[in-house]
């Protein structure tokens, strides 16, 4: 387990090395900013370079595991295909190729052979990041790789990725919306119960180095499984009870941010961009609760996160159940799983949250706001 943890934090590194680069490198930078103007095949063409961002990174995240992991290999996935239908309306099947210039020839025919873009993203795609530091002494789980599977999301908050506004972030408050929201999200689960057992979240745009060098990130894990649990993050300090803070998505209903208008004062009624970014307010105790009313998140979105918030005690359920759900205290048939897509639905929705979702660290605030919602929804 120990092995696959450090293997996922150096994949993520270099998944948020690739989002840095698309930034930071200009023939790539205009690309994803490209307004959308000019005729369809130009329009398309920039809608894919957005999404291939998205693909590629994925695809780099998958060989990378299966080749180490190759019992894991049919069990990785993500919110992406790597069916890639290009301007011209080819359909191309991305793949990371054994060689950066293999690689480059791809890209080059999904980037309607822009061969400058495509070396470019080739190169952070072969690149090796720089060692991640993390002590997992003690991290001995016994599982296999072949009762394991995994869900990406490559950038979650895309929107704030291309839109790319930079904040000056505030030590221990959350900041609504901007750069630092894009996260990649690697979460793993136990094949037979669908539990979440171990998460990796990297922030690629955490802080601008002073002397000039660009970007600089940050990263998260955990792992919760069988008495272990083990978080990057460390527990919250026993003080004072602050009041309920909580972090919504600006577009939740109006009656759930009046039910909770009740609960907190004004100032701890947040909202942010990014369903992984809210979920981390919670890990870090940036805020209490992360509510969702509606189905909007993916087993992508909620995975990685919330095997943090598992080691930390805490966790993730499904609203709508919870709600119908009698009892209080730390009961676990509510909590999310990763394993079972919806057959009700077609699609990505099969692997929506359709319940919605609370993220908490305290059972205590998780049964405060579901009594406020209580008849609400
Ligand atoms: C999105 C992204 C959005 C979020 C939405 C996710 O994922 O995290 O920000 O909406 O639920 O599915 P909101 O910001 O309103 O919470 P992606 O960016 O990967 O599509
Ligand atoms: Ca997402
Ligand atoms: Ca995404």
């Amino acid at each position: 387990m120990a092995d696959l943890l450090r293997l996922l934090l150096k994949v993520a590194e270099k998944a948020a090395n690739v989002a840095r680069v698309c930034r930071q490198e200009a023939p790539l930078f205009q690309l994803l900013v490209q307004e959308k103007t000019g005729d369809d095949k130009n329009k398309k063409f920039v809608q894919d370079f957005k999404t291939l961002a998205d693909v590629v990174i994925q695809e780099m995240i998958r060989h990378d595991v299966g080749a180490q992991f190759p019992d894991m290999a049919d069990f990785i996935h993500g919110e992406e295909s790597n069916k890639f239908e290009n301007g011209l309306g080819e359909s191309v099947i991305v793949t990371v190729c054994s060689t950066e210039e293999e690689t480059a020839a791809l890209l080059a025919t999904v980037l309607d052979g822009d061969h400058t873009a495509a070396s470019l993203l080739a190169k952070a795609i072969h690149q090796d990041p720089a060692t991640v530091e993390a002590n997992t002494d003690g991290l001995t789980v016994s599982l296999s790789p072949s009762e394991l599977g995994i869900w990406i999301d490559p950038i979650d908050a895309t929107s704030q990725y291309i839109q790319g506004r930079e904040e000056e972030l505030e030590e221990g408050r959350l900041s609504p919306s901007g750069l630092h929201c894009a996260l990649v999200l690697i979460g793993v689960y136990l094949r037979s119960t669908g539990e979440p057992i171990m998460g990796v979240i990297n922030q690629p745009f955490h802080h601008k180095d002073p002397a000039g060098g660009g970007w600089k990130g940050r990263h998260f894990w955990g792992v919760s499984w069988g008495g272990i649990n083990v978080c990057s993050v460390s527990q919250p300090k026993d003080g004072e009870d602050r009041g309920l803070s909580v972090v919504l998505s600006s577009s939740e209903k109006q009656v759930v941010k009046d039910a909770l208008a009740l609960l907190c004062s004004s100032d701890k009624l947040m909202y942010a961009s990014g369903a992984g970014y809210k979920i981390l307010c919670v890990i870090e105790g940036l805020a209490d609760v992360y509510i969702l009313s509606e189905g909007s998140t993916f087993k992508w979105d909620s995975c990685a996160p919330h095997a943090l918030l598992r080691a930390l005690g805490g966790g993730v359920v499904d609203l709508t159940k919870r709600l119908q759900m009698t009892s209080e205290g730390q009961d676990h048939t509510a909590e999310l799983t990763y394993h079972e897509p919806d057959t009700e639905c077609k699609g990505a929705d099969r692997w929506a949250n359709r319940g919605g979702l609370v993220a908490y660290r305290d059972c205590s605030k998780l049964n405060t706001v579901i009594a406020a919602l209580k008849g609400k929804l």
